[in-house]
């Protein structure tokens, strides 16, 4: 641009040079973390909304927060779903065998049986009481984290297992980064690693669903990072205009690898804001209390089975582990944030609620923790006995041409013949023992 005088780039007259905000954390690995800044509102405090209101009055919804348990451990104010003791121990214990799971798997890819695992630790309430409730066969459209919901829903360990190995039992043939299930039987749509993606599926899906008249509603997870995503705006609008039968997550677990909350919006306002300016309801929930995430669950599903429009939820939590196996957090936040986070930790939480309500123990649940560990160990033996990373027992290689096309294109047809020349060529021992090529998936 060329200014009144005809210079260049030069300030006019005495307004202020322009300049960006670029956010930073305010904690660093070593600083004393003090989250007394955060703004909680208490337990019970958020009024319940009917199902059928406008999107718009959920605004105080987007801003506050839902909460069930307060600090003495009781489930108190109008958004408590009253679930029955059975159900609150079922919970619990999805929450540790998903817990368990993360931490075999994760000191399984430290022994090298697999490239790559991801944890969801602190985040177990979001995908399990989430789950619980849905109906069974709502749709799922996950992202890498939500691991809990496969486990809620029975899916077998040793399959899950079988992925992250990449065996010769993987149905996913080795195809798929581990931990990227795909369980179409479980309604469990496939993880893709392009962040975002899922967003607008599920918004489509549940398109499709109305448009046949099925009564299943969709349901997808991103991170707050991922938000930034054109695709989380793109489902957004979609999910308004035809008030699809959809609900939409935000898990803001404050992190995205090494960037902080920040860097999508979190200075600014809310994520779950976000929902009314396109005109969709909004929640904003503790995501460490799994009786909030239930009934926030709950109320979007209810809503969304009549026919009243989609629901964006923010699930307010903390990322407490590493981003991955590939991750080290200590090289960018402070240690200290773990343990300084305001909303505790979610399976200590319901285990102290169900303790104050009379129905569980310590002991009951040292044998809780003793018996997912067992069955978690079991199903990954089991799993080694298809084979682990490097060791052999994978599906053979000329398989990766296949099931895409119902006849190979004769280009594809071409390179396959010559990819596995060239292999014969450069291993010519390649179909001894221990290659992979005697697999059972041959
Ligand atoms: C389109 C795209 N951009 C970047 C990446 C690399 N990437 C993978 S995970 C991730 C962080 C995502 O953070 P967030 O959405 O907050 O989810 P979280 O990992 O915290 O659950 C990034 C940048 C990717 N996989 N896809
Ligand atoms: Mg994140």
């Amino acid at each position: 641009m060329v200014d009144q005088t005809g210079r260049i780039g030069m300030p006019r007259g005495n307004l202020p040079p322009l300049e960006l905000h670029v956010p930073e954390p305010r904690f660093r690995p070593g600083d004393p973390v003090d989250y007394s800044w955060l703004d909680i509102p208490g337990a019970g405090e958020l009024p319940r909304f009917d199902e059928a209101c406008e999107a718009r009055e959920t605004m105080p919804a987007t801003l506050g927060m839902v909460r069930v348990l307060d600090d003495k451990h009781r489930a108190v104010g109008p958004w408590d779903p009253r679930l029955d003791p059975e159900t609150l121990r079922r919970i619990l214990r999805t929450m540790a065998l998903t817990r368990a799971f993360d931490d075999r798997m994760y000191r399984g890819q430290r022994q090298g049986k697999t490239s790559f695992y991801m944890k969801c630790t602190g985040e177990e309430a979001v995908s399990v009481a989430h789950a619980y409730a849905l109906a069974g066969d709502d749709m799922v459209f996950p992202s890498y984290r939500q691991q809990g919901i496969l486990i809620a829903r029975d899916y077998p360990l040793v399959e899950m297992v079988n992925q992250i190995y990449s065996n010769r039992a993987d149905r996913l043939k080795g195809r798929q980064l581990p931990i990227m299930y795909s369980a179409r039987d479980y309604g469990f749509f496939t993880i893709s690693g392009n962040l975002a993606t899922q967003f607008p599926q599920a918004v489509g899906w549940a398109m499709a669903s109305a448009i046949k008249g099925d009564t299943r509603i969709a349901t997808s997870f991103v991170g707050e990072g991922s938000s930034a995503e054109g695709d989380f705006h793109a489902a957004m609008t979609f999910a308004a205009v035809y008030n699809t039968p959809v609900i939409l997550n935000v898990v803001n677990n404050q992190w995205a690898i090494s960037s902080f909350s920040g860097f999508a919006g979190a200075e600014r306002s809310t994520f779950a804001a976000r929902a009314v300016g396109y005109g969709i309801a909004g929640l904003r929930v503790d995501g460490n209390d799994a009786l909030a995430v239930y009934a926030a669950t709950q109320w979007a599903a209810n809503r969304a089975r009549a026919n009243k429009g989609p629901t964006l939820i923010e699930h307010f939590t903390y990322r407490a582990e590493g981003h991955s196996t590939s991750d080290d957090p200590s090289a960018y936040r402070s240690a200290h944030e773990r343990e300084e986070w305001p909303l505790g930790d979610p399976v200590m939480r319901l285990a102290r609620h169900l303790i104050a309500l009379g129905e569980w123990d310590d002991e009951r649940h040292a044998a809780m923790d003793r018996q997912v560990a067992e069955e978690v160990k079991a199903a990954a033996k089991a799993a080694e006995k298809n084979g682990v990373l490097g060791h052999g027992f994978h599906h053979p290689f000329h398989t990766m041409f296949e099931d895409v096309f119902e006849e190979l294109p004769w280009n594809l047809r071409e390179q396959a013949e010559q990819a596995i020349r060239e292999r014969e060529a450069k291993w010519p021992d390649a179909r001894g023992p221990g290659t992979g090529e005697e697999g059972e998936g041959a």
